[in-house]
C-alpha cells in the first residue's frame, strides 16, 4: 500500500549539535530535506524527559515538537548503557555532569581499576517520527563497544572518545561522522527510519 503523501522533508527536533551533524551526514546524499526545529520555531523550551527508557522519552521529545509544525518530525533519545554499571548511565547520559568532559570522567571513575571484559558498553538510540502530536512509528538501535581507560580522538560529540569500537580498533572520536554512521547506533536507527520513509514514499 503507498501512503499518499511523500516524507520529502524531515523537521529534526533535537537541541544536540553532535546528533544533527549526523543526521545531516547521513540524509545528504538522500532526496529528503532536514530541517532544524530551531529553524521553524526559534529557541523554544524543551521538554521534560521523564521516561524511564529511551523509547518514552523520545516519543515525548516527538509529540512535543510535532505540535509546533505541520511537517513530519524526528525526534531521538539516546544515550550509553554499562552492564557492569547496573545499566548507568542509561537515559540519565546527558545528565550525569555539566559538560561532556565531566560526564567522561564519572564513568571513568565508576570504572576505575575494572578490567577490559567488563568495560563492554552499548550506544543505544531510539527515533520517534511524529506528525500533529501523533506518533507515526519508532526505529531503535545499537552498537557494541568498550570504555577505554583514557579519552582518544577529537571527532564526534559525548562520550565517543572513550567509546572503544572494537572491529576497527579506534574510538568513534578517531573517525569522521561519515564512518561512524556506518556502525554507530544512530546511523543503524537512521538505516531502519530511512526504509520506512522510502517504502512509503
Ligand atoms: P536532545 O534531547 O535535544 O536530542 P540531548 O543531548 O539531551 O539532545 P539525549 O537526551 O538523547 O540528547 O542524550 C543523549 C546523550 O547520550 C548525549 O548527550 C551524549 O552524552 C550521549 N550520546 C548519545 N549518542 C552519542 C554518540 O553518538 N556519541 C557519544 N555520546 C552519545
Amino acid at each position: 500500500m503507498k501512503r499518499e503523501r511523500k516524507f520529502n522533508q524531515l523537521v529534526l527536533a533535537t537541541k544536540n549539535s553532535g546528533k544533527v551533524k549526523e543526521f545531516q551526514k547521513y540524509f545528504s546524499s538522500l532526496n529528503i530535506k532536514i530541517v532544524k526545529i530551531d529553524d521553524i520555531v526559534g529557541d523554544i523550551k524543551e521538554p521534560e524527559e521523564t521516561g524511564k527508557t529511551f523509547k518514552e522519552n523520545a516519543k515525548i521529545k516527538a509529540i512535543y515538537y510535532s505540535k509546533f509544525t505541520d511537517k513530519p518530525v524526528i525526534s531521538e533519545d539516546s544515550g550509553l548503557v554499562i552492564p557492569y554499571l547496573n545499566n548507568y548511565p542509561g537515559v540519565y547520559s546527558s545528565r550525569i555532569g555539566k559538560n561532556d568532559s565531566e560526564r567522561i570522567n564519572k564513568i571513568l571513575e565508576k570504572l576505575n581499576g575494572i578490567e577490559e571484559d567488563k568495560r563492554v558498553a552499548y550506544f543505544v538510540s531510539v527515533l520517534a517520527l511524529a506528525e500533529n502530536g501523533k506518533i507515526i512509528k519508532t526505529f531503535s538501535g545499537k552498537v557494541k563497544g568498550y570504555i577505554i581507560k583514557e579519552p582518544k580522538g577529537n571527532n564526534g560529540f559525548g562520550y565517543d572518545p572513550v567509546f572503544y569500537y572494537k572491529p576497527i580498533r579506534k574510538t568513534f572520536a578517531q573517525i569522521s561522522s561519515e564512518e561512524k554512521n556506518k556502525y554507530s547506533h544512530r546511523g543503524r536507527a537512521i538505516k531502519k527510519l530511512i526504509k520506512f520513509i522510502t517504502n512509503f514514499s
